[in-house]
């Protein structure tokens, strides 16, 4: 494979790495070897040439004097933030050798990696990595942070992770985008709806706080946090009240309609409307629109399943579209996610057949700081990368006590000493994704796409891929695959029939193509990989599981008696925590804002502007009151995972419960409770 390192001048292709439903293809333009600016492809299929603000402003990122060119190791206290430049073997030394004596003493469960998806790239993100800690029999780390409690809802209904293409949604004539900030979360959906609805589409949003999304849409339904199975179960009981069902399509391709038919009685709208806090006519004129325009599509997000009842959430709203028969228009239907068509041989990338005690112990990454402090026999080291958890876990105060231990040992491997960094004994640098070669499958559109190196590594920074091998050499891992290249890892992730969507997408083609399609992805008339093939409104599997077969609304753990609701999502500037760092990213951005409702703020005596000190039993952060009517009265809304700054307290997830999610092991950011009181500033 060809690199572009040695080309000093041009535009070259390659792929945005940043955890981002859109993925888009980008163009980067070099000079004198150094990337001056970044652009979207124009030939890519969906994105089209256009891309997002943070990545525009990318260059910031890579050329950032505080990125991290060396290994160093840590010379003051954890949390200090003093370190000391080592060479590279000197850190893998001191890695190895402490891993070596941890494992003699300890057994290897007692290492734990901990990673996420700061790099989507799938050789850097669960390929070298997942190899090395199989065959170190490390902890597992259960990835569960982001979307499993609703890809679980969603498979139950659904079988797996399968939508429609985005592509087609050009033809819908209603979209709802229900608990997902599209404009700043998924902008080429909303450029694909913006143009349908030039041909007279409408736009719902559903969500807990009018941001820019709702903004947009063209009729805004606010709801209360967690309540959404409640508002899709009153939908179905409208559809069929008032005979808006396809019948035809629920005799030949469900499960279990007859069930939810009478099930879905107890939720007359009335009912419905005091769970929501959404009005009875709203409740009955949604279901209408719903049930009397088609194509219709729901964009399916992940602000409704960071809840106590996410998975619920999913798998109740996933069924909507089987009940007017949309899965057979084209347009019509739902995405939550769509990496089941771009399904690759994980296994090969992975191998976990490395992995030799087949009971080693699984940890849930949304107990993170539970594990660290609580947990027996401990853990002893922690290996950290694509990932922050000190900004982005929930119960920060326990992850820092966690981290602050002295007999745990903590490397973290970054482009920047991020929060977590400065808690590590060793830091190593990390390439950025421009340095590397990957490949990338979208969770949103159907293309595969290639990335091959176009800068220099930055200083010594090495790729996760790289920085595994050696590791295992160092570890005296003798396998064949630690030697494996990247290029001979995408070949072996290619490599896999089973999935006959990816058939003869192979290396050559994607490197001569840039990106590919998956072929032949229509869904009905077919086979879905549920139990019965169906789409299951009624699912044995699930009450085999223990949930309620049919879909059902369950309250949120009612926590404690604090007086807001809290809800604290990403935000347009930032993606996670990454760009937090970043000057350019931070001013766009500008602060930290606690978005509160007007009769709230005056009952409290707060006004606009105001300091305020938003605070629960398990920590507190100081933020700026914005008062209005973009959110329910007691609910509170903060967006962005910004970095403590030493003004200012501003770790939103020292507020947020570590408690797991109804399905899938998911997190709960944002079913936690805070109380707010306005900061005197005499
Ligand atoms: N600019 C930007 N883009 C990003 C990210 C980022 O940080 N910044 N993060 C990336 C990642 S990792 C992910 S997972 C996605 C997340 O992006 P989205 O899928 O958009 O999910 P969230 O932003 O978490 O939440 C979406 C919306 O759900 C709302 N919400 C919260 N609770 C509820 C509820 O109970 N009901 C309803 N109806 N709405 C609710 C929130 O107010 C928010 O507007 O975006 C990705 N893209
Ligand atoms: N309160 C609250 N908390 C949340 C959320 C929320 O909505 N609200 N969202 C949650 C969700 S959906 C997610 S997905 C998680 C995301 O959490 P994380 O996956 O931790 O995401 P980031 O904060 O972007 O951190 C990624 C880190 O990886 C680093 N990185 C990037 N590329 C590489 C690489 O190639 N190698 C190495 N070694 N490092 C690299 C980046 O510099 C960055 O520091 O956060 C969760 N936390
Ligand atoms: S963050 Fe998302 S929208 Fe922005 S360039 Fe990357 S993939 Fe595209
Ligand atoms: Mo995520």
């Amino acid at each position: 494979m060809s690199s572009f390192i040695n080309q000093k001048d041009g535009i070259f292709p390659s792929v945005c790495s940043l955890d981002c439903p859109d993925q888009c293809g980008l163009l980067v333009h070099k000079k004198d070897g150094r990337i001056i600016k970044v652009t979207g492809d124009p030939n890519h299929p969906v994105t089209k040439g256009s891309i997002c603000n943070k990545v525009r402003n990318i260059t910031e990122r890579i050329y950032d004097p505080k990125r991290l060119q060396y290994p160093l190791k840590r010379i003051g206290a954890k949390g200090e933030g003093r370190f000391e430049r080592i060479s590279w073997d000197e850190a893998i030394e001191t890695i190895t050798s402490r891993w070596k004596k941890n494992i003699r003493k300890n057994g290897p469960e007692s290492i734990l990696p901990y990673s996420f998806y700061g790099n989507m790239g799938l050789l850097n993100a669960e390929g070298m990595d997942r190899r090395f800690f199989h065959r170190l029999g490390a902890s597992i780390l259960d990835r569960t942070i982001c979307s499993t409690a609703g890809a679980e809802g969603y498979k139950y209904t659904m079988g797996g992770s399968f939508g429609i293409d985005p592509e087609d949604t050009i033809h819908a004539k209603l979209f709802v985008f229900w608990g997902i900030n599209a404009v700043s979360t998924n902008m080429h959906q909303v450029a694909i709806a913006q143009k349908a609805r030039k041909k007279g589409a409408k736009i719902v949003v559903i969500d807990v706080h009018k941001n820019q999304t709702g903004r947009w849409a063209d009729w805004f339904i606010p709801i209360l946090p967690g309540t959404d199975s409640a508002l899709a179960l009153g939908i179905m009981h409208v559809l069929f009240a008032e005979h808006l069902v396809d019948r035809e399509f629920l005799q030949e391709y469900t499960v279990g309609y007859e069930e939810l038919q009478k099930h879905v009685l107890q939720y007359d709208p009335n009912t419905v409307s005091a769970i929501t806090g959404v009005p009875v006519d709203d409740i009955v004129q949604l279901a209408r629109m719903y049930g009397q325009t088609s194509p219709s599509f729901i964009r399916i997000g992940n602000g409704l399943q960071h809840h106590d009842n996410g998975g619920m959430n999913v798998r109740t709203i996933a069924c909507l579209p089987a009940l007017t028969g949309q899965w057979v228009v084209k347009g019509g239907g739902a995405i939550k996610g769509n990496s089941g068509y771009l399904a690759h041989n994980t296994a090969a990338l992975q191998c976990p057949e490395l992995l030799e005690n087949k009971t080693t112990r699984v940890i849930n990454m949304n107990r993170i700081g539970q594990a660290l402090t609580e947990l027996t026999p401990p853990i002893y080291s922690l290996y950290v990368y694509n990932s922050n958890p000190v900004v982005v876990a929930p119960e920060t105060n326990k992850v820092i006590k966690g981290l602050s231990r002295d007999d745990l040992f903590v490397v973290v491997h970054d482009l920047f000493l991020t929060e977590t960094a400065t808690y590590a004994d060793i830091v190593l640098p990390a390439t950025s994704s421009y340095e590397n070669t990957d490949f990338y499958t979208s969770y949103w559109h159907h293309y595969i796409q290639i990335q091959q190196p176009v800068i220099e590594r930055y200083g010594e920074a090495k790729s996760n891929t790289e920085v595994f091998r050696l590791l295992a050499k160092a570890m005296g891992f003798t396998e064949a695959c630690f030697e494996d290249s990247d290029e001979e890892m995408i070949r072996q992730a290619l490599h896999y029939e089973e999935n006959e969507h990816i058939d003869g997408i192979d290396f050559e083609s994607l490197s001569t193509s840039q990106y590919l399609k998956a072929k032949d992805t229509t869904l009905f008339p077919g086979r879905l990989p549920t139990p019965s093939g169906k789409i299951e409104l009624y699912s044995q599997s699930m009450e085999k599981d223990g949930y309620p077969p049919l879909p059902t609304y369950i309250p949120n753990v009612e926590e404690s008696k604090f007086d807001y609701l809290f809800v604290p999502g990403p935000t347009h500037n930032f993606l996670n925590s990454t760009f937090s760092l970043s000057k350019k990213h931070i001013a766009l951005e500008k602060e930290l804002r606690l978005h509160m409702n007007v009769a709230d703020a005056a009952a409290q005596g707060i006004q606009d502007g105001d300091r305020v000190k938003v605070w629960n039993n398990r920590g507190q952060c100081e933020l700026v009151a914005s008062i209005g009517e973009n959110v329910l009265q007691g609910v509170v809304v903060t967006q962005g995972l910004w970095s403590d700054r030493p003004d200012m307290n501003q770790l939103v997830n020292a507020l947020t419960p570590d408690r797991i999610s109804d399905i899938g092991g998911g997190a709960t950011f944002f079913s936690g409770r805070v109380n707010v009181t306005r900061i005197d500033e005499s």
